[in-house]
């Protein structure tokens, strides 16, 4: 766990805790016991402090702060690193993050490789960080960096934290050999000058004022996380009150937060995020045995805002990419929007310059479909018409070269009813990607009944690659994603049919965590995208949709879509949806004209409007959603419920402190849920997504934890 040995007169602790070297309780009290004895041993000049395997260290182990505290704390050891005279040297290579860069800003130096990063990340579970950092990091690199640092859980590269002060030199070769080298160098120079505990915080302004801004800055772009506001309150203690105070204060806050719902329900997401990376096909593959084909080139067919925003993806990860489009004009339009969303990041500073012209000078535009011919994979991404995607991977398949991997972005199309146009069908799969696909993390990944390991592991490679997670589902009608969605928002538009407005919906979710409501979700993508979608279900099914359609392919129906687009409301595009718009750029604002509608359009189906509360309208929309997830894991679409909540995540924006709907469900209680689907079920008849999963109604009645859902799913006993 903890390695010690003496080289040169120098003590080298090795950390030793494989995958990371998280900092976990035997770790601690490994370092504690080493630098007592390096303190002890006379011979012993300088202490060294490095990790194993090309880490410093990730931070505490998150899987230990479920049980109770065990072991010294960071700051008990820390105290004792404060008092040494002999010179303690921190050698980072890899990462220094949360109580590993709290362990680099105890020692008195710290040395790192360029190719380093150090962070305290733990706002991304729900934490502060809790073993000095917030009081310690202030005096290394001054207020406003430790603020922007800690709120945002941002990775700094070495560079960057060498020229903020945090790190102290930059170094190449052996890290070993180098600290033993600096150390030695500071051998008889006094420790308690460079004493992060004695030195000031440098403040840029009025204290108050910076706290204000800092406050208001956290509370409007994390709503409702509690985190970001205690990391303000922390570090603000690094200026205000004495050292050993402010460190008192942040172990309360730390220990208030460690034991919260929010940390829990992140903490969960975390490890989510990471056991949805062991993915596995009903026929056998998965991600050990499965090896990815190399990607080096690749193709995307439209340049529309999906297939533009997806060939951004590819350059600004520096795949070559060839876009197709049609036609010239549609091809140049593409362009244009390429160039002005790669112009908007450089903008924002995300990017340099010339790294935005080197991702345009590896973009090749064509109307040429032969110029596809020897890229390593394609990704299709025209309208959502099978006939046309067919003709489209019929012509791949003959054309381009035999490795070559193709990929859908279809949304709700069966991948079979794709792959079968080709001779190649175990390198046919589907990319889903969220709009917009330069922004949203999510990558739906499909297989269809003959896609190869080898082609998922090569897909959900490029995911990582592109900066995406991505989630490995089975085949249906609107994937895990979008299949989920449709009872959630189809509820949303019940309750404005039976009394509440667009708004107390939207609000409703707001208030819960979400970033937008779903009108307003709605009215951002366009009314006329959900009336076009509908119009073509009608049409398939021989039916004809109208504004009095009550019931549609044999369920409850909603016409308030078809009655807005009557009336030209297509959403904020052209200034009014289900909210009016003061200019594109303007808020959404509730509309009288709307109101008037909805009454109207009540009054002529003869529906009786009642008062809805928020609790009912977040019950309908997400009990009917997450009744949808139990099906799709019934059907084996997933294999865990991790997969849906991930999806929802990075796909819809649900609040991570709420962990994902099938998590949230297992807080609340799935007899509670079981009970209350079935009332709506009975009160509701007409609805499909009302029918209970039979896989709840087994899980619920045996209490099972959710931890074995997965078991559960796959066939075990309950
Ligand atoms: C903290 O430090 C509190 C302090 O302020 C106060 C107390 C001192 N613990 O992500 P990967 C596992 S809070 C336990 O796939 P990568 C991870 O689950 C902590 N396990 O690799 C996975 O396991 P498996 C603050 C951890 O190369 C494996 O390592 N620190 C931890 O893409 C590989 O992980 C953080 O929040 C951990 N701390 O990325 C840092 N970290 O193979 C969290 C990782 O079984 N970690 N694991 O699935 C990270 O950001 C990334 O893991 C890292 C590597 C960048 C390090």
């Amino acid at each position: 766990m903890t390695e010690y040995s003496v080289k040169d007169s120098v003590a080298i602790i090795q950390l030793d805790n494989p995958p990371v070297n998280a900092l976990g309780s035997k770790v601690r009290s490994g370092i504690d016991k080493y630098i007592k004895e390096a303190d002890r041993d006379s011979s012993v000049k300088a202490v060294v402090v490095c990790g194993k395997r090309g880490n410093f260290c990730a931070g505490a182990d998150i899987k230990e702060f479920d049980g109770g505290k065990k072991g010294p704390w960071i700051t008990d050891i820390g105290d004792y690193f404060d008092k040494m005279k002999k010179p303690v040297v921190a050698a980072i290579e890899g990462v220094a993050l949360g109580g590993g860069l709290e362990l680099a800003l105890f020692c008195h130096y710290r040395i790192a490789v360029k190719s380093a990063r150090v962070g305290q990340p733990e706002v991304a579970i729900g934490l502060i960080p809790g073993g000095g950092g917030t009081i310690r990091l202030p005096k290394a690199a001054g207020l406003k960096n430790a603020l922007e640092i800690i709120t945002t859980g941002n990775h700094v590269s070495a560079e960057k934290a060498h020229k903020m002060g945090i790190i102290d030199q930059i170094v190449s070769g052996n890290i070993i050999e180098e600290g033993i080298k600096f150390a030695k160098s500071k051998v008889h120079l006094d420790t308690s000058i460079v004493c992060l505990r004695n030195k000031h915080v440098k403040v840029d302004g009025d204290v108050d004022k910076v706290a204000e801004a800092a406050m208001a800055k956290v509370k409007s772009k994390y709503r409702g996380a509690m985190a970001p506001i205690y990391c303000v309150k922390s570090v603000m203690n690094s200026v205000r009150v004495p050292y050993q105070k402010g460190i008192e204060l942040e172990h309360e806050y730390f220990q208030d937060l460690r034991s919260s719902s929010q940390s829990k329900a992140m903490r969960y997401a975390f490890f989510a995020e990471r056991a949805i990376t062991k993915w596995q096909l009903p026929s056998g593959g998965n991600y050990r045995t499965a090896k990815p084909l190399p990607v080096k080139t690749a193709g995307v067919i439209g340049a529309g805002t999906m297939g533009g925003g997806i060939a951004l993806c590819l350059i600004t990860s520096g795949i070559p990419c060839v876009l197709v489009e049609q036609n010239k004009e549609f091809l140049d339009k593409g362009m244009e929007a390429v160039k002005m969303q790669l112009m908007g990041t450089v903008r924002l500073g995300k990017m340099a310059e010339n790294q935005a012209k080197q991702c345009m000078a590896i973009l090749k535009p064509t109307v040429n479909f032969e110029d596809l011919k020897n890229v390593d994979l394609v990704i299709e991404a025209v309208f959502e018409d099978l006939k046309l995607k067919r003709d489209i991977f019929e012509r791949l398949d003959k054309m381009c070269k035999p490795e070559t991997i193709l990929c859908t972005n279809t949304s709700t199309l069966d991948i079979d009813s794709i792959a079968t146009a080709t001779k190649r069908q175990e390198k046919v799969v589907g990319t889903h990607f969220f709009a917009p696909s330069y922004i949203m993390k999510l990558l739906e990944n499909i297989y269809g009944t003959k896609t190869s390991a080898e082609t998922v592991a090569t897909v959900m490679k490029l995911g990582k690659t592109i900066r995406k997670v991505p989630v490995l589902v089975g085949s249906c009608t609107g994937f895990v994603a979008n299949r989920m969605l449709g009872p959630y928002s189809q509820e949303a538009k019940y309750c404005v049919e039976e009394g509440a407005s667009p708004s107390n919906v939207d609000n409703t979710l707001m208030d819960f965590g979400m970033p937008m409501g779903t009108f307003q979700v709605s009215d951002l993508s366009g009314v006329d995208v959900g009336f076009r979608i509908r119009r073509e279900a009608a049409r398939k099914a021989g039916e004809t949709l109208t504004t009095k359609s009550r019931f549609f392919m044999g369920e409850r129906n909603c016409s308030l879509i078809e009655a807005l687009v009557e009336k030209g409301r297509l959403g904020k595009k052209v200034g009014k949806g289900w909210y009016k718009y003061d200019g594109p750029r303007g808020k959404p604002v509730v509309d009288p004209e709307v109101t008037q509608l909805i009454e109207e359009h009540c009054r002529s189906l003869g529906l009786e409007r009642r008062t809805i509360g928020s609790q009912e309208i977040l019950e309908r929309m997400q009990y009917a959603m997450i009744n949808e997830g139990f099906k799709i894991l019934e059907e084996g679409l997933c294999t865990m419920p991790e997969e849906i909540d991930i999806i929802w995540i990075y796909g819809f924006s649900w609040p991570k402190y709420m962990g994902g709907p099938m998590y949230y469900a297992s807080q609340i209680g799935l007899k509670k849920i079981y009970e209350k689907i079935c009332y709506f079920h009975k009160t509701f008849p007409y609805s499909a997504h009302w029918v209970p999963s039979s896989l709840l109604a087994k899980l619920s009645k045996n209490d099972v934890p959710f931890n074995k859902w997965g078991q559960a799913v796959q066939g075990s006993k309950l």
